[in-house]
């Protein structure tokens, strides 16, 4: 069976069903210990393999693809944003990059909506004081949070995952509007229920809660930096669970310190694991470790989408998720 030569190597460990099917189709090397791969390694790894299987955690950059060998022919990334590949470089050096959408929208959009809730209805705060056994029983004023029914939701990135949020903020009774690089169309505007800004600093300035559920692109870069950040409400809050670089991280920081933004909850940042420190001592700010897609449904339709893209590639077919940079 040709596929059988074919060499993949998976840089992190993948569910046990995904990492069986990977073995039984092709010559797969998977991570020993699931730890990150260093620069060196996954040098290595490009130089000796056909498929890379890399994740978030592992930068393919210029320099890395530079080092790629002739038999390089595929990188089949688990996970549906490909800001961690230089994607443009490896198309010109005839390197072909797919994806894994779809899969983790609903699992995104939930957890948007748990961050939602969880600032808003201060749940961190009441399970503090449940785990320290300081609990003295109810009283009519104590834990009051805001209702988030008839408060409005600014979504920034209308894709899969935004359109994912306005269902279910609309299901919450939320007044939902977006902002995105194109307009939908009016079709689906009507059925979603949403209302388009042109301006993002004008939806900005008028909603209570921002969402943000675009891609890290050169383009969203700071797109929420401190000047857009001033124009919220003092009483707005902001949940990220796309990619930490569309917000200016230290400026977000500053402000909810100072009572200028009222609170935030964030499962990305803007350098990976290293997250300003000043955030986790606040207490209207909820910060999860990037679990927007964790679950094991999810991770394993992610596999099942890495493999297909293999499987179709290797059979001399045009892979069912390959990225073109036209579309970042
Ligand atoms: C993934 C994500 O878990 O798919 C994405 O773009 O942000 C995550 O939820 C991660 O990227 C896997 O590589």
């Amino acid at each position: 069976m040709p596929d059988k030569r074919m060499s993949v190597v998976v840089t992190r460990r993948l569910p046990e069903v995904v990492e069986t099917r990977l073995s039984e189709l092709f010559d797969v090397t998977l991570s020993p210990d699931d730890a990150p791969m260093t620069r060196d390694q996954l040098i290595a790894a490009v130089r000796s393999a056909d498929v890379l299987v890399p994740t978030i955690t592992d930068t393919i950059d210029a320099g890395v693809l530079a080092q790629a060998g002739d038999r390089l022919k595929l990188i089949a990334n688990f996970g549906a944003g490909v800001d961690n590949i230089d994607v443009a470089t490896a198309r010109q050096r005839g390197i072909h990059v797919t994806n894994t959408p779809g899969v983790l929208t609903d699992d995104t959009a939930d957890m948007t909506m748990a961050l939602i809730l969880a600032v808003t209805r201060r749940i961190p705060e009441g399970l503090k004081v449940m785990q320290s056994g300081q609990w003295d029983g109810w009283s009519p004023t104590a834990n009051l949070g805001g209702r988030v029914g008839g408060r409005r939701l600014g979504i920034l990135g209308m894709g899969r995952i935004g359109q994912a949020v306005a269902r279910r903020a609309a299901a919450f009774g939320m007044e939902v509007h977006y902002n995105n690089r194109r307009r939908l169309r009016p079709e689906v505007e009507e059925e979603l229920g949403v209302r388009y800004w042109e301006s993002l600093d004008q939806m900005v300035a008028r909603v209570d809660i921002l969402s943000i559920n675009c891609p890290h692109t050169p383009s969203t870069f700071h797109l929420i930096n401190a000047r857009r950040l001033g124009l919220m409400k003092p009483s707005a809050v902001i949940v990220n669970t796309s990619r930490g670089e569309v917000i200016d991280e230290n400026a977000l920081t500053r402000m909810l310190r100072s009572g200028a933004i009222a609170g935030a909850g964030l499962d990305v940042f803007e350098h990976g694991n290293e997250i300003n420190p000043r955030l986790r001592e606040l207490p209207n700010v909820v910060l999860l470790p990037h679990m927007g897609s964790a679950t094991i449904e999810g991770r394993i339709e992610m596999g099942e989408k890495v493999i297909i893209n293999i499987k179709t590639f290797a059979d001399g077919h045009r892979p069912p998720d390959l990225v073109v940079p036209a579309m970042l």
